[in-house]
């Protein structure tokens, strides 16, 4: 039995904001003391995380002078490579500062989009010159309370001229950098444009630069919206557009919690991770989540070391679900095919449309026939509850 320890090939990262929350909610204060971002990373490495991304205002103060940023940077750096920790991903706060109240890309105000355009093209040099190769949006402000406010068609097409224009901008520079784009329905908006990681991929397609832009799909977000994550996350992946994944859990029908992965629902964590790992996905598992408020940081590395842990033994099921025998004979069994509808499907032929209409198709016979689902999931259910 493996001890499910994290190492670099696993890419598991977290946030400077993820470990680093202090427990503050709508509700009251922080409950844990803020640790500064040199501090974060030793944690990190602590607890065997191979990575640790950032917003640019994670790590520099919004009204950090130009001494105190490259003070703050030359530290940063002196931490990563004390302890050797990468920074495989980046991305910008377009959400605390009262400017961005509104919105940032899809702001009414031309002052607050142009400025959302600097501060990320900031932080993309940044991010380049620390070793990011994936740029996450996550426009947590890009929406409404009221739909008097912003005409959605002119937002969207907002949010795309901003798209279009830093793809530009990474182009000119010859930087090596994806954007993956990162939906959810609401909070802290009413409502958030492009709700889902199905939106962004349709938005995607109608970009300039297309190929330079993927998703950064969250468990919490998809499930705050009722969907199921890892059809959603199937449909990125088979559109070449998995860049990177926020991994979390969250109870349908509440606020969004951010916990451990896999702390609420096993079942779909365990075919997530089997997605993930049957595909070959080989970009960082970011863990985009944070301790409860009722832990100190002894707690924060138990949340921490919990989430890898969680995906490790989830990836060891997923293994032994493809080994075992009975489950693997039952899928061999409903996907069986003798090759007899050949001669009417696959690609389309005028033949084939024509005989196909005449063929009679006994109903009856064929719906009569049991799937075996049942048995197929209580297997799976034994697999997860360690009795198989
Ligand atoms: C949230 C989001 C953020 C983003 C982060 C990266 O619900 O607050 O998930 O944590 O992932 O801003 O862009
Ligand atoms: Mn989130
Ligand atoms: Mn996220």
């Amino acid at each position: 039995m493996t001890e499910y320890l994290p190492k670099p090939e696993h890419k598991f990262t977290f946030g400077l904001w993820t470990v680093g929350n202090t427990g503050r909610d709508p509700f009251g204060e922080p409950t844990r003391a803020k640790k500064s971002p040199v501090e974060i990373v030793h944690l990190l490495a602590e607890v065997g995380a191979w990575g640790v991304n950032f917003h640019d205002d994670d790590l520099i103060p919004i009204n950090a002078t130009p001494s105190e940023r490259a003070t703050i940077i030359k530290d940063f750096k002196k931490a990563l490579a004390d302890t050797g920790l990468v920074v495989p991903m980046a991305t910008t706060n377009l959400f605390g500062d009262p400017i961005f109240k509104d919105g940032a890309f899809t702001s009414n105000d031309p002052k607050v989009r142009a400025y959302a355009l600097q501060k990320v093209m900031t932080n993309i040099d940044l991010g380049v010159e620390l070793g990011a190769k994936v740029y996450v949006f996550w426009g947590g402000r890009e929406g409404t309370e009221t739909d008097a406010s912003k005409d959605p068609i002119t937002s969207t097409k907002r949010m795309r001229e901003a798209m279009n224009y830093l793809c530009e901008y990474v182009k000119d520079q010859k930087y090596d950098l994806k954007f993956a784009l990162e939906a959810k329905p609401n909070e802290p908006r009413g409502d958030i444009y492009n709700a889902t990681t199905g939106h962004m991929l349709g938005f995607i397609a109608t970009l300039d630069h297309p190929e330079m832009v993927g998703v950064n799909p969250e468990v919490a977000h998809e499930h705050m919206a009722g969907l199921n994550f890892t059809h959603n996350v199937a449909q990125a992946l088979d559109a070449g557009k998995l860049f990177h994944i926020d991994l979390n859990d969250q109870s349908f029908g509440r606020f969004d919690q951010d916990y451990r992965f896999g702390m609420v629902n096993q079942k779909a964590a365990f075919f997530l991770v089997k997605l993930l790992e049957d595909n070959k996905y080989d970009g960082s598992r970011h863990f985009d989540a944070h301790a409860y408020r009722t832990e100190d940081y002894e707690g924060v590395k138990n949340f921490a070391r919990g989430c890898m842990r969680t995906y490790l033994i989830l990836k060891e099921k997923a293994a032994r679900w493809n080994a075992d025998k009975e489950i693997q004979g039952i899928l061999a069994e409903v996907n069986a095919d003798d090759g007899s509808m050949n001669k009417f499907m696959g690609k389309y032929s005028t033949d084939k449309a024509k005989a196909l209409k005449q063929q009679v198709f006994d109903r009856p016979a064929i719906a009569a026939r049991g799937l075996d689902y049942e048995r197929l999931d209580q297997l799976t259910v034994e697999i997860l509850l360690g009795v198989r």
